[in-house]
């Protein structure tokens, strides 16, 4: 593995709406702040990032079907389609990179079709529960996953 590892950030549908909307369940964070946040960490441990959302589950499957060869880790958000998505799973199996689930809310605390995941069974890890914060934990166990490869 590289030292300077490729990561790509995956939110799912209508996490464009964090900050706007149920401050209540997902914190008054944007998910522009997110990404600024994770950008700024990746430069500070010398790994490059990109994010990408979507509201599409073909886009989302375009872009992670894309990221064959060009990235090294993915950490995804699927949203709802976390909860639904077989496609989303194959894609993310078939690319074979080490992938790392988050999700900001405790999906174990809610409804229980939350409670189950397509995506944790071919995760490296999952994150819930933890708010924006997850995702930079999540960011941090993927490169101490990947430089220990
Ligand atoms: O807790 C999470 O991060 C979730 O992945 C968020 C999904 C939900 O379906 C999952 O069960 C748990 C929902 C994303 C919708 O995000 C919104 C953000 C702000 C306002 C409304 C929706």
């Amino acid at each position: 593995m590289s030292s300077n590892p490729r990561i790509l950030v995956i939110h799912g549908p209508n996490l464009n709406l964090l900050g706007q909307r149920e401050p209540d369940v997902y914190g008054a964070i944007t998910l522009a702040e997110i990404n600024a946040d994770l950008v700024e960490r990746a430069e500070v441990m010398s790994c490059s990032l990109e994010a990408f959302q979507s509201n599409h589950e073909g886009e989302l499957i375009d872009r992670i079907q894309a990221a064959m060869g060009q990235a090294d880790g993915i950490l995804i958000n699927p949203g709802g389609l976390t909860h639904s998505s077989v496609a989303l799973r194959d894609a993310l199996a078939a690319v074979a990179l080490p992938v790392i689930e988050v999700h900001i809310s405790n999906v174990f605390a809610r409804e229980s079709f939350r409670h189950h995941s397509y995506v944790s069974g071919i995760a490296l890890g999952v994150i819930s529960g933890l708010g924006a914060k997850g995702y930079a934990m999540a960011l941090s166990a993927m490169l101490d996953h990947l430089r220990k490869e």
